[in-house]
């Protein structure tokens, strides 16, 4: 007889982005290093990811995090990340929502917790009222100015940067198709961004070694009295950023620190598409960036899912 398995979930959302954490039900991918878990969840389980993200139980625009026992013990939780096409190295939205969630559960309280992912170990800093601040890994620009032709819109000039996903950015505010950095131009956006990311891959540019540059990052000034930008990013699987992405507001502070507009500890207020805002700012130990981010998560909801064998899209809609 087969067997219904049930998947416990705790669904949040950090200004705007939704992350699910798989609390129980998840695959065994046993006790070694992150990396090699995430390695293994992608080999062996991709479609649990499928299942728990995609549709009909999730949508294009949910995140999901698998919380893992840390390899260090002084780390509050592991965790692996991955949305609708394929698995984060790190995520700055879903770690404010890992914390939060943590705290709604019990597991921590107020003060410094450090979490293991499989790009490094993060440090997150449980404030009151679902504040969370998040210290990245090292963050850098790794080249500045890159002219790309982009079919249909020209030429663009952009950064490429690593914050734990590798970005590009785009630098000029006005190469967006002539459009407005608008809640209302999300469908214009998102067609621009992914044609600059198809771009990027026809002209081989990528970040280091080789990897794809899947994240795509706009930006123009923030109409909000003291929030110095605004952004629309496009993530890897066709949906945008309703957060301003934890991680592409590192790789914006590592340019912004790179080209002297950004020094250590000056405060960097980054609002999304949907006017969310995070505040960042940027440390320096041994020459390298370590960015901060702070926002804010709410648990929405918390529930089993149901994996039924005999429902034909129990493993999810494949993309
Ligand atoms: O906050 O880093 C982030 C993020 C990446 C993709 C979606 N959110």
């Amino acid at each position: 007889m087969e067997i219904v398995k049930k998947v416990h979930v705790i669904d949040s959302h950090t200004g705007g982005e939704p992350t699910r954490l798989v609390v129980n039900g998840g695959p065994d991918l046993g006790r070694g290093p992150l990396t090699e878990r995430l390695q293994r969840f992608r080999r062996e389980h991709d479609d649990f990811r499928r299942a728990v993200v995609n549709e009909p139980r999730g949508s294009d625009v949910m995140v999901a995090a698998l919380l893992c026992d840390p390899v260090d013990p002084n780390c509050a939780a592991g965790v692996i990340f991955f949305n609708n096409v394929d698995y984060l190295g790190m995520c700055g939205h879903g770690t404010i929502g890992l914390v939060a969630t943590l705290a709604y559960m019990g597991r921590i309280g107020p003060g410094e917790h450090k979490i293991e992912t499989p790009v490094g170990t993060v440090t997150a800093m449980l404030l009151g009222n679902g504040r969370v601040t998040v210290t990245n890994i090292a963050s850098y620009r790794l080249r500045a100015g890159v002219a790309l032709q982009v079919p249909g819109y020209g030429q663009v000039t952009g950064d490429v940067a690593w914050g734990g996903n590798w970005f590009f950015l785009v630098r000029e505010p006005e190469a967006r198709g002539g459009l407005e950095l608008k809640f209302k131009n999300v469908e214009a956006l998102t067609d621009f961004t992914w044609a600059v990311r198809l771009a990027l891959t026809a002209n081989g540019v990528t970040g280091e070694g080789g990897q794809e540059i899947d994240h795509i990052e706009l930006f123009a000034p923030s109409e909000i009295a003291g929030v110095d930008s605004k952004n629309f990013v496009l993530c890897p699987g066709q949906a945008y950023d309703r957060s301003p992405c934890g991680t592409g507001t590192s790789a914006k502070m590592a340019c912004l620190y790179a080209d002297g507009k950004l020094r250590e500890g000056e405060v960097w207020r980054q609002e999304s598409i949907v006017g969310s805002v995070f505040e960042g700012s940027v440390s320096v130990r041994k020459g390298k960036i370590y960015p901060s981010i702070t926002g804010s998560a709410f648990v929405t909801a918390e529930a089993d899912l149901i994996l039924d064998p005999r429902d034909p899209f129990c493993m999810g809609i494949p993309q």
